[in-house]
């Protein structure tokens, strides 16, 4: 085989193992979702011996799960990896030991691991036992998809993935009419699934209030997926009666509130079982760089704000915002509709648009911002 037939046969074997990662995405915090996939060829073809993903929870680590599978088939194999194999002891030794013990031939990774305990050193292990280390492929790709767990590592606060839902004419509702459908079922359903590979879900007090949204996960089969969800709201005005507090014995809620606001309102939720978070304050408002720290700190790596125009506009401004999601409707709503802070034509500097779809009617456009 060829140099160029071989990166292009890595390619396409790291493009599945990334597909098959996506499996226990949002479900493996602190840990990222990783897929390994083992690959011998016997001089028929490459055939797939062995696959593994990280475990729900975190562990075992996709390796350890992918070379029980190929068992002995996985001597002289190659091990594709979406991140570097881990060089520390945890509950299990090392997974790069663990390739090197096996018997593999060689190992192709995505992304580098920023974990102090391994960066670099998984493939160290790996290249000091004569295994063919193959680094960066697809590593842009693999960076998208576990950019919650790179962002927390790297720099202490989770993903920020910006979603807004749009009219024809930029507005994100009507003001004083409540939750206002903007975009058809198929696009709903996506939020859904956006919700359930996220750790959190965050939204204004405003939109709480005028809404009076559960935001829980209501896809068949995805029930139990609903994340925590956080709601900025420093002078505490949320009722006990919103939708979000009944359903706290089923999803977590936080509030992110200031040090001054009322003590007795803070009582009641919490005998409600709401729980507090983020009550630094800077002239009375939620810091946001803090509070991020402090879902971070929970283990938190992705959070989904979803409004409204203000929470949308703060974390914008504040330059705290890693992807950003529109979906657009088909109709306008006109002049008593509130604007959205941010539109396809008005992307901050520095994003690249990542993908563009249709949903039925509705349209929906996604950009990030490189680590
Ligand atoms: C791998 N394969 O599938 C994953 C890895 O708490 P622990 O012991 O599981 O360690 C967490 C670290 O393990 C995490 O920060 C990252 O470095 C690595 N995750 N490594 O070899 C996997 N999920
Ligand atoms: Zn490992």
């Amino acid at each position: 085989m060829s140099e160029a037939e071989q990166a292009a046969l890595d390619r396409r074997f790291m493009a599945a193992a990334l597909r098959l990662s996506r499996r226990n995405a949002g479900r493996t915090s602190t840990n990222p979702s990783v897929g390994t996939l083992i690959v011998r060829d016997d001089g028929e073809g490459p055939m797939i011996v062995g696959t593994g993903v990280t475990a729900i929870g975190g562990r075992p680590h996709a390796e350890t799960e992918a070379l029980a599978e190929a068992g002995e088939l996985v001597r002289g194999a190659t091990a594709y990896v979406t991140l570097e194999p881990c060089a520390h002891h945890g509950r299990t030794p090392p997974c790069a030991n663990a390739l090197v013990n096996a018997g593999i031939a060689r190992v192709v990774g995505a992304a580098s691991d920023p974990d102090p305990r391994v960066s670099g050193k998984g493939y160290a292990i790996l290249r000091a036992a004569g295994i063919e280390v193959v680094e960066k492929v697809l590593a842009t790709e693999a960076a998208e998809q576990m950019a919650g767990y790179l962002i927390r590592s790297l720099r202490k606060r989770p993903e920020v993935t910006l979603k807004l839902a749009l009219s024809s004419d930029g507005k994100i509702g009507r003001k004083g009419a409540g939750q206002v459908a903007i975009t058809g079922e198929i696009a709903r359903r996506d939020v859904y699934l956006m919700r359930a590979e996220s750790d959190a879900i965050l939204i204004g007090i405003g939109t709480a209030l005028e809404d009076d949204p559960a935001l829980t996960v209501r896809l068949p089969g995805l029930e139990n997926r609903s994340p925590a969800r956080i709601i900025l709201d420093r002078q505490i005005r949320l009722p006990e009666a919103s939708k979000l507090v009944s359903g706290v014995d089923r999803v977590p809620l936080y509030v992110a509130a200031c040090l001054e606001a009322d003590p007795h309102r803070r009582a009641a939720l919490e005998r409600a079982g709401v729980r507090f978070i983020g009550t630094e304050t800077h002239d009375g408002v939620v810091a946001l760089p803090e509070l991020l720290e402090d879902l971070a700190a929970l283990g938190m790596a992705s959070v989904l704000v979803e409004g409204g125009a203000q929470v949308a506009k703060a974390f914008l401004d504040e330059d705290l915002v890693d992807r950003i999601v529109l979906f657009q409707g088909p109709e306008a709503i006109g002049e008593d509709g509130i604007a959205s802070p941010v539109d396809a034509d008005h992307i901050p500097a520095g994003f690249r648009k990542l993908r563009e779809m249709r949903f039925g009617e509705d349209s929906y456009a996604e950009w990030v911002r490189d680590l």
